[in-house]
């Protein structure tokens, strides 16, 4: 892998961020592209990273990444609309609506696509809790709501290397290496 560049395709600098840092050391190079991906609306993030490998071309090797946050006191919402809600009512609008709730745990997923010499999906969830108002100017999406398990900080309080210690994308990145350190 040393000698290779790996692309990752997002349009989003802070997922970018926690790649470059978690993956720059095994890659010559971890490089942003947004050339954007096929991607349908479907009930699991999986569906979604599916039909985006199938239909990428090959200028591997590349990852892709669909994340999102689902709390439990609103049926796993916003989920896969994750992105939408984020560009309408934002952290501010989820806060809203878990206005009064005593249970207030969440999860975030994260399914990461790689094309290389294989298509294969890395998955990873880290549990938490939201929390009653915004903390922290780190990070980027949900971060300043969202508690991991065990922690007092928000993931807006930590830095990406901290974040990737325990993050959903930090777990779905570590199968990933232990993959193609394999492959290697
Ligand atoms: P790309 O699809 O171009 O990669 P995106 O920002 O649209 O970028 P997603 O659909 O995967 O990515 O993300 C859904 C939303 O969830 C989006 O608003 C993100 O900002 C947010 N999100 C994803 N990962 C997150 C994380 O680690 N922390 C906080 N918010 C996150």
């Amino acid at each position: 892998m040393k000698d290779e560049t790996l692309t990752v395709i997002t349009s989003n600098q802070g997922k970018y961020r926690e790649y470059k840092k978690r993956l720059g050391d095994h890659y010559e190079e971890v490089e942003m592209s947004n050339v954007g991906y096929p991607e349908i609306q479907a009930s699991r993030l999986e569906e979604v990273v599916d039909f985006a490998l199938e239909k990428l071309a090959t200028h591997s090797p590349l990852v892709i990444d669909d994340s999102g946050l689902f709390v439990d006191a609103l049926g796993g919402f916003p989920g896969v609309y994750s992105a939408y809600v984020m560009n309408t009512i934002g952290c501010d609008g989820i806060l809203s609506l878990m206005e009064d709730r005593d249970r207030r745990e969440a999860r975030f997923e994260c399914v990461i696509g790689y094309i290389g010499e294989e298509r294969k999906k890395f998955k990873g969830t880290a549990e938490g809790t939201i929390i009653e108002e915004q903390r922290g100017s780190k990070g980027f999406g949900y971060d300043p709501i969202f508690s991991p398990k065990g922690y007092e900080k928000t993931y807006a309080e930590m830095t990406s290397q901290e974040k990737n210690e325990i993050s959903h994308r930090g777990r779905s990145m570590e199968k990933f290496l232990d993959f193609v350190r394999t492959t290697e």
